[in-house]
């Protein structure tokens, strides 16, 4: 078992820590902005989304744009609640970005694993929790704590049922890999509302960890034009919303009959997998599951995560 895989299925108890140990904060009528790169942007999105649906104001925005531009996402800066998202708390445009809101006059609220970075100094409330001595470039069990995190700070109560929750789902997929998807060498993830982030950080670790092409689209744009590619190369992995089963198990048929292997979550493909949580806490309960996915295709193709090509653990640009 290598490093990235023994993290994956290690950070459970890093989970248990971090539930309970922080409360809902900030003021209900302030703009949320939550801010980060890579994959803290892509759970910032399923963040916002989450945040609305507790009815507090919510965008995402990427780091670069929320320090470069940000009258072209919300006009008035200085009353927002930024919530900066870096597992590092090094990310140069994340860090940066902090700087200029609390500049500007805004709330900052650092969500890391890091309590010493550069994001931590620089914010009005730090959020943190410990993450795996041994997480390595690929960010696995730090993403799930940086959602876990963020969940509570809008006011999401977390179980703690749902460790074995996602530690079941991640079990039961894994029992599938790295059969189902064999020859696939085309990964398709689909979400909706807050698990449209969750389906691009699926996508985003799988392409980091194996080197493959993948795309993430919500469920209905994919007959938009994506649906173009689809041939018995392609995984479509769907990351079901039960308010929309019907119409999203209504697609997969249609991508199967096109060739596409399909692992459902949450509802019908090749393989379906139970998820015993509702919606709002579904996103962090198929985290792990997803990245043991981009593991066991990684493997599939004698690619060493440990040491991914082209990637640093932090980018920092001078
Ligand atoms: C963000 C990030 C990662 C990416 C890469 C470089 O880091 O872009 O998402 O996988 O390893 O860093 P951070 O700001 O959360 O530390």
């Amino acid at each position: 078992m290598n490093t990235t895989e023994k993290v994956i299925f290690e950070q459970f108890p890093y989970w248990e820590k971090a539930i309970g140990s922080n409360t809902a904060s900030g003021k209900a009528d302030d703009l949320l902005v939550f801010v980060g790169c890579g994959t803290s942007f892509n759970l910032a999105l399923s963040l916002a989304a989450y945040a609305n649906s507790l009815r507090r104001k919510a965008i995402a925005v990427p780091g670069a744009e929320w320090l470069n531009r940000p009258s072209y996402f919300w006009p008035e800066w200085q009353k927002t609640h930024v919530v900066a998202l870096s597992r590092s708390g090094e990310t140069t445009e994340t860090v940066a970005a902090a700087k200029a809101s609390r500049a500007a006059g805004a709330f900052v609220t650092a969500v890391t694993v890091e309590p010493e970075s550069a994001l931590a100094r620089n914010c009005d409330q730090l959020i943190c929790s410990p993450t795996h001595p041994d997480e390595g470039i690929v960010m696995t069990v730090s993403a799930s704590l940086m959602v876990l995190l963020s969940l509570q700070t809008i006011g999401q109560t977390v179980p703690a049922s749902i460790v074995a929750s996602a530690r079941q789902l991640a079990n039961t997929l894994d029992a599938a890999l790295p059969d189902i998807i064999k020859d696939r060498s085309h990964f398709v993830f689909l979400g909706g509302g807050p698990l449209f982030g969750i389906a691009l950080e699926g996508a985003l670790k799988l392409m980091e960890m194996s080197q493959l092409m993948t795309q993430a689209f919500h469920p209905l744009e994919y007959r938009h034009g994506p649906i173009s590619l689809v041939d018995e190369k392609t995984a479509v992995i769907v990351l079901y919303s039960p308010d929309q089963r019907e119409a999203e198990a209504k697609l997969v048929g249609e991508l199967r009959e096109k060739g596409a292997v399909v692992i459902g979550f949450g509802g019908p493909g090749d393989l379906e997998l139970t998820v015993d949580v509702d919606l709002s806490l579904a996103g962090l309960t198929v985290l792990p599951a997803l990245q043991i996915l981009g593991e066991r295709a990684a493997q599939a193709r004698h690619i060493d995560t440990v040491s991914p090509r082209h990637l640093t653990k932090v980018v920092t640009l001078a």
